[in-house]
């Protein structure tokens, strides 16, 4: 991997090779102004203060603002760039003012101008890595001689540059190119819903007509047990039998009541007789058998007047005894099965055109049991299957079925769709490109295992077994303040996309697992180092093509940040 992060030299490309001429040492361009009058000098934050233009730069500090020493260390205590240093003999060693100047300026002819911090002036060391001129140090008698490096230095620094620029240019195709594919994946999608929501449609459709072609087939096949019954099956005998049984019933009936009416004749005349046996006899003949009759009779009648026996009237009797026809009593023709008849059963169908669905659910259950009941009671013909559904039912409501798990199928295929397209894939809808694919590395007795928008592994290289470290939840962002690597593989400095792995496999008495990926711009895809700042809770540190900013000039803003991303 090419190193895509190379050392920084401070300072400003406008002030690139902008030569001191008459100024002071140590001034920038930036601050030239400043200094350009040849009678005073007046501190830059407070002008009222006013030099001899003698006192620049001649190691005494005596602005407050350390203006007038931009080429010694004289008020490097009051240098922003390094800790403030106390003066000797100053009560606290500390001041609340702050350096006027950013620092020491480095021409670097050659190079890029930069500051270098107060400190570091004419302390005995060639700072080259901030001021390859060596201008820092002086060069005379006492001072330290730098020798000018910033050829050297500028070649490499140029050389670097244009590595990383190519090596910028690549990640940026790569990083295109995940775009026209993560673009393409949402056309796939957008395709993939379209024709699902047509083929649900489609199905919808067929449902309709399979739940009616069920209806039917269900309603024809319980009309034709119905019928079947009423046609030579047990319900027809039921039917002829109760017509036969009805008729002798009447017959006796008839019988009854003729010999009814006979007794009743025979009472009235014996009654009158035992009337007439009590008005008449003559009770001064003591005889206790006919007093015992008396008595008898007596006790008879009194308990006769107390009775209110029902007693049919002849009326109803004729009601009853008259012949069954179409206008009097059962008229059997109304049981008997026509090919116009509507099934018995049809009454119970017409509960659909109302009822809710629960409601027909526990009907036709009970339904079922009834229909069972009446099979093994010998009333309906059996179907010759364990169930009381026949075959063609079976095949209308199997095939009701299917197509109710295609919908449902096709339903829930086409809800994930729906929602992975309003995912967030990040900047550019990117990641999308990446959704599903995989990168691993090698720590340890683990290989670990990154899939983007998915989830991260940890897999035993002994075959203990695979641990999940987070299934894939958002993208954030956090500042990296790591230390640029010489191999180019790490995160750098500034602000980085992390994508976050959350609820993981349960640690052994500790959290569920997570995992922050963080992620830096790259040539390819490539897990660079993973590790585990506490226990189950990972850090993966991955570079993309995908995390690279968008270049060209339309992204002209950022690609200036990107300076400092790469
Ligand atoms: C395993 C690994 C480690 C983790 C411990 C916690 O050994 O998943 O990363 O720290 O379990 O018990």
């Amino acid at each position: 991997m090419q190193q895509l992060v190379v050392p920084v030299v401070v300072g400003t490309l406008a002030s690139f090779g902008a030569a001191s001429g008459s100024l002071p040492r140590g001034v920038s361009p930036d601050f030239a102004k400043f200094y350009e009058s040849k009678d005073s000098f007046a501190c830059i934050t407070q002008p009222s203060i006013k030099l001899d233009v003698k006192q620049v730069n001649d190691n005494s500090c005596d602005c407050p603002d350390g203006s007038d020493e931009p080429g010694t260390s004289a008020c490097a205590h009051l240098d922003p760039l390094s800790p403030p240093q106390p003066l000797p003999g100053s009560p606290t060693g500390s001041t609340n003012t702050t350096n006027a100047l950013p620092g020491f300026w480095c021409v670097n002819k050659g190079h890029i101008g930069g500051y270098v911090p107060f400190a570091y002036v004419n302390d005995g060391a060639c700072d080259y890595e901030l001021c390859c001129d060596g201008s820092e140090e002086y060069s005379g008698v006492g001072g330290v001689k730098c020798p000018n490096k910033c050829a050297e230095i500028g070649k490499e620094y140029r050389r670097i540059e244009e590595e990383r620029r190519k090596s910028l240019e690549q990640a940026g195709a790569a990083r295109a190119e995940l775009i026209r594919q993560a673009k393409q994946a949402k056309r796939n999608a957008e395709t993939t819903i379209v024709n699902l929501k047509g083929e649900i449609a489609h199905l919808e459709l067929k449902r309709i007509e399979l739940q009616k072609k069920y209806d039917e087939t269900e309603r024809v096949e319980r009309r034709k047990v119905v019928k079947a019954g009423a046609g030579g099956g047990k319900l027809a005998e039921l039917l002829e039998q109760s017509k036969m049984r009805v008729e002798e019933l009447r017959d006796t009936l008839e019988l009854v009541v003729e010999q009814r009416n006979e007794l009743r004749t025979k009472v009235a005349d014996l009654e009158g007789i035992l009337k007439r046996f009590k008005e008449e006899y003559n009770p001064n003949f003591n005889d206790e058998g006919v007093k015992q009759a008396v008595k008898s009779w007596e006790d008879y009648a009194a308990r006769i007047a107390n009775e209110h026996s029902e007693i049919i009237s002849d009326a109803e009797v004729r009601d009853v005894l008259i012949e069954d026809g179409e206008m009097n009593g059962i008229n059997w023709k109304d049981f008997e099965p026509s090919d116009d008849d509507v099934a018995d059963t049809d009454i119970i169908y017409k509960l659909e055109a109302y009822a809710p669905r629960f409601i027909l659910d526990l009907f036709y259950k009970q339904m079922a049991a009834l229909r069972q009941w009446l099979v093994s009671n010998g009333i309906l013909a059996d179907s010759g299957t364990t169930t009381t559904e026949s075959p063609a039912v079976k095949a209308a409501r199997d095939a009701l079925s299917a197509v109710d798990r295609e919908i449902t199928s096709k339903t829930s295929a086409l809800k994930n769709e729906e929602d992975d397209l309003e995912k967030d894939y990040g900047p550019d809808d990117v990641f999308r490109a990446l959704k599903g694919k995989c990168v691993s590395t090698d720590a340890g007795e683990y290989t670990y295992e990154l899939c983007w928008f998915q989830k991260t592994m940890q897999k035993s290289k002994k075959g203990h077994g695979n641990t999940n470290m987070g299934d894939f939840a958002r993208i954030g962002r956090e500042m990296s303040d790591e230390e640029e690597r010489l191999d180019g593989k790490g995160l750098g400095t500034g602000e980085r996309m992390v994508l976050r792995y959350e609820n993981g496999q349960s640690c052994w008495n500790g959290p569920r697992r997570r995992t922050d990926v963080w992620l830096a711009c790259a040539e390819k895809e490539e897990l660079w180092r993973v590790s585990e700042s506490e226990k189950c809770v990972y850090k993966m540190e991955v570079g993309t093509p995908a995390a690279c900013e968008p270049q060209g000039p339309a992204a002209a803003p950022s690609a200036k940040k990107g300076k400092d991303e790469l």
